[in-house]
């Protein structure tokens, strides 16, 4: 699977000064929560399978994650406002795919999702991932999904994993 290096790995410590915060890429202490939409399976399945496998390689088992699925992006936010208030996982990742086809649709459903996502993450200081392919056509969207420009779900676990723990770091830190 083509990767994008500059996104997955440890973030850079070697070119840290001292002060500086940053989240590591290991899940094991963490329970992660994934959202897909079912609209445009053919790109959110493959979508999926990139989270799955990055779940798997950064130490996420199985009993610390869950996977449900909403009808179309759309219903991302919703859900993942009901995950991230429960209280019981420390990032939710959102898949999906909006395809611009002959309508403004596309224009409607991709701008709720993304600016709920993000209201979701400030209200709650829950990390909500944007892992959502906003493109103009289909090809563009399975380049993006485990084709040659890599997997916009498996840099969302990444991104999930960062930030959560990130968060952690913030949270608890005493500034000297
Ligand atoms: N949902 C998507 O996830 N992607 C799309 O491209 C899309 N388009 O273009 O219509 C889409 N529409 C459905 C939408 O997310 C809701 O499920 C629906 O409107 C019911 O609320």
């Amino acid at each position: 699977m083509a990767e994008a290096p500059h996104r997955l790995g440890d973030p850079p410590d070697s070119r840290q000064r001292p002060g500086e915060l940053t989240g590591k890429h290991d899940g094991s202490s963490l329970t992660i929560a994934v959202v897909c939409a079912r609209f445009n399976d053919e790109v959110t399945l493959r979508l999926l399978e990139g989270a799955y496998d990055r779940l798997d390689r950064l130490g996420i088992t199985e009993d610390h994650r869950l996977v449900a699925w909403v009808p179309g992006a759309f219903e991302l936010p919703l859900a993942a406002k009901a995950l991230a208030e429960s209280g019981r996982y420390d990032a939710v990742v959102c898949l999906g795919a909006v395809i611009r086809g002959e309508t403004s649709h596309y224009d409607f459903v991709a701008g709720e999702c993304a600016s709920g996502l993000q209201r979701v993450q400030l209200d709650t200081c829950v990390p909500v991932i944007f892992g959502v392919l906003t493109t103009e056509n289909i090809g563009q969207a399975l380049d993006r999904s485990g084709g040659k420009l890599g997997n916009k779900g498996d840099e969302s676990v990444v991104t999930a994993v960062e930030t959560a723990n990130l968060l952690t770091r913030l949270k608890g830190h005493t500034p000297v």
